[in-house]
């Protein structure tokens, strides 16, 4: 649900400060994560990968391989208000993303296209939040 999926992003998106440096990722690419949703926002610059995995890293949502790690990534969405009725989808579509770009090899660019395909299936599934929601949650983070 869209709702729930602006508290994640809410929350996630107060680590990109700390992993602004090691990444690379400059506000010319992206000024805040909320704008990762917007529409005419393209998930393409490898410095969003390696700021993406960075921010994982503060969560442990990530195994050694730089993939989900989805008993951590479960709980993590099921802390959020309603968090359970995203963690199973939110997962699964993670999952699916992963299988179809495995074989590349850079860790950056291979996160920030599984971030691109998990846009576009949340989008299509109808539980990506209008960066408006997430703007109406950040206080609480
Ligand atoms: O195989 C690497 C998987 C990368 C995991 C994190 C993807 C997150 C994409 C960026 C969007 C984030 C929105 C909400 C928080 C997700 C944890």
């Amino acid at each position: 649900d869209a709702e729930v999926m602006s508290h994640v992003t809410a929350h996630f998106g107060k680590a990109l400060d700390e992993c602004r440096e090691e990444s690379g990722l400059t506000p010319e690419i992206m000024e805040e994560f909320r704008h990762f949703w917007r529409e005419d926002f393209e998930v393409v610059h490898r410095e969003l990968g390696c700021a993406i995995i960075c921010m994982s890293n503060k969560f442990s949502l990530l195994q050694e391989d730089t993939r989900i790690h989805h008993m951590n990534m479960h709980d993590y969405v099921k802390s959020f208000p309603n968090g359970e009725i995203l963690s199973g989808k939110m997962v699964e579509l993670l999952h699916n993303c992963e299988k179809m770009y495995d074989d590349l090899t850079d860790d950056c660019d291979r996160v920030v296209k599984v971030s691109a395909c998990f846009k576009a299936g949340a989008q299509k599934a109808g539980i990506a939040p209008e960066v408006a929601m997430i703007e109406a949650v950040m206080e609480k983070y």
